[in-house]
Order: structure tokens, then sequence, then C-alpha cells
């Protein structure tokens, strides 16, 4: 089977929510040559055209759920080739992950953080629906120099400011460095809310915790 074929099989088994096939295709793509980025772009393209069907009402929420699972299942076909891929590299910095408050969207948080600790980072995973002091309470406790922050939907991305207001009462917003991310954040909504930067996807989000890291502010600093 031809490359192009398989990909689109895989989106459709993605689409389908068929959690055996996924898998199996994702494993075939990866022996076909295929960049796990690649499959991983596949797995997105596949859930943005959900997400579309479902705003259309042509799917509802056990659509999305079955989905969701073929998607997890082929991660984890993804995650071993990503992490081979970056084997050998030195560790970079420590990073702080998790969905904000009132969200329960992970498959977007889960790719930045197996994408990050591919790329060398220390990556602590909180989860979804993180409320904000348990953001800057792991944030301290960790010694991070990223707070990564995902949300899904415009009523839970106003929570992402909660978590740098509460940086700032403590008087430790310069101890790190905050970005964030999700469908509907963009670059205005993060200048906004003062976060260091956001990135569109995984890959980007990766770019970004690089650059923030060569950067001249110091971070992950004292407590
Ligand atoms: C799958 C899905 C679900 C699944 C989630 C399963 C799971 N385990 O995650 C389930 C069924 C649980 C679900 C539930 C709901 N959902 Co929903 N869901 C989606 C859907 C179709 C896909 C999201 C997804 O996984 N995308 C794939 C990943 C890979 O992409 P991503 O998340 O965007 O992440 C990438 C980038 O954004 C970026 N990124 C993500 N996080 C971060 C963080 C950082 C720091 C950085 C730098 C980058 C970054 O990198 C990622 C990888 O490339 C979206 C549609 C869409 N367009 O997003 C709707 C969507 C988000 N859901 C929506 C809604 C309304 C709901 C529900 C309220 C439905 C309901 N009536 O119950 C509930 C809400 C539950 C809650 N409290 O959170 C709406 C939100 C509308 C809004 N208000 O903004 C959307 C937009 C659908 C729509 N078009 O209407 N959903």
């Amino acid at each position: 089977m031809h490359l192009q074929t398989a990909t689109a099989q895989l989106e459709h088994a993605i689409e389908a929510g068929d959690e055996e096939t996924a898998p199996k295709l994702a494993e075939f793509l990866l022996d076909l040559g295929a960049e796990p980025t690649h499959v991983t772009a596949a797995l997105s393209r596949a859930m943005a055209r959900l997400g579309k069907q479902f705003q259309r009402l042509d799917i509802f929420v056990p659509d999305l759920l079955v989905a969701a699972d073929a998607f997890e299942a082929a991660m984890h076909v993804i995650e071993p080739a990503l992490h081979a891929c970056e084997a050998g590299r030195q560790r970079k910095g420590t990073v702080v992950i998790g969905v904000v408050e009132g969200d329960i969207h992970t498959l977007g948080k889960n790719l930045v953080r197996v994408m990050l600790a591919a790329d060398g980072f220390q990556v602590h995973d909180l989860g979804r629906d993180v409320k904000a002091a348990r953001f800057a309470q792991a944030a301290r406790e960790s010694k991070a120099d990223i707070i990564a922050m995902s949300a899904l939907m415009t009523t839970t991305m106003g929570r992402m400011k909660d978590v740098i207001d509460v940086l700032v009462s403590e008087g430790r917003r310069d101890n790190h460095r905050v970005i964030v991310g999700g469908a509907p954040v963009t670059q205005q909504f993060a200048d906004e809310i003062g976060a260091d930067g956001c990135a569109q996807d995984a890959s980007r989000a990766v770019a970004l915790a690089n650059r923030l890291l060569t950067s001249d502010r110091p971070v992950g600093g004292e407590t």
C-alpha cells in the first residue's frame, strides 16, 4: 500500500473511531518510512475534520469519544518512535504541562507533552481540569523553566490568565516562562494575558520552548 493511501486510511480510521485499525495503520506508516510527525499530523487533521462535523451537528459527543480513543491508541505506537528519533539528546529544561480548569480536552496537550519529552525536556504532566493554584504549586516544586497550558474552549481559555495572576500575586512571575496553546488560543490572546508565547501545533510548541530557554531572561530560578 502507498504512503498516501495508508495516511488517508489512518485519518478515516480515526474519524470512524476504529481503535483497532488506527494503531495498525500508524505502525504500517512508520514501517513504510513515514516520519512520526507525518503520522501525528494525520491524526490532528482527522480530529479537526471531526470538530467541523460536530459543529454542524453531523456527529455527537460519543463519536468524538471513540475517535479520541482511536487517536490515543495510535499515539501509543508513535510515542516510542518519536523518542527513538531523539535518543541521546541531552536534558533540556523542565516543563509543567496541563489542561486548564474546566477543560477535559487532553489529546493536544498529550501530543505537546510527548514531543517536548522526545526533544529532551523533562515534562511533568498535571493532566486535565487543572486549577490555577496547582499549576503554580507544581511549577514551584519542580523549579519548572516553563509552564505550558492547554485550553480547547473559548469558555476555558480565560483560566490561563488565572495562573499568571497567581504567579504575579506570589511574586514569582519571572521564575517561569508561560506558554499557551489549543485551538482557540491566538498570539493576540497570549499577549493580552501576559504569556510569553503561544504555538499552533506540537512541533511549533517545541520550537517555542527551545527559543524561550535560549533567550536572555533567566527562568526556573529560586522559589
Ligand atoms: C475530541 C474533542 C472532544 C473530546 C475530547 C477527548 C479527549 N480525550 O481529549 C470530548 C468528547 C471529551 C469533548 C468534549 C467536549 N467538547 Co470537544 N472537541 C473535540 C475536538 C473535535 C477535537 C479536539 C482535539 O483533540 N484535537 C486534536 C488535537 C491534536 O489538537 P489540539 O487539541 O488543537 O492541539 C494542538 C494545538 O492546539 C496545540 N496545542 C494544544 N495544547 C497546547 C498547549 C501549548 C502550551 C501549546 C504551545 C500548544 C498546544 O498543539 C496540539 C498538537 O498539535 C474539538 C474540535 C477542534 N477543532 O478542536 C472539539 C471542541 C473543542 N469541543 C467543543 C465542545 C463544545 C465540547 C463539549 C462542551 C461538548 C458537550 N456538549 O459536552 C465537551 C466539553 C467537555 C469539557 N468540559 O472540556 C467545542 C468547543 C467550542 C468552544 N466553546 O470553544 C469544539 C471546538 C467543537 C466545536 N467545533 O464546537 N470534545
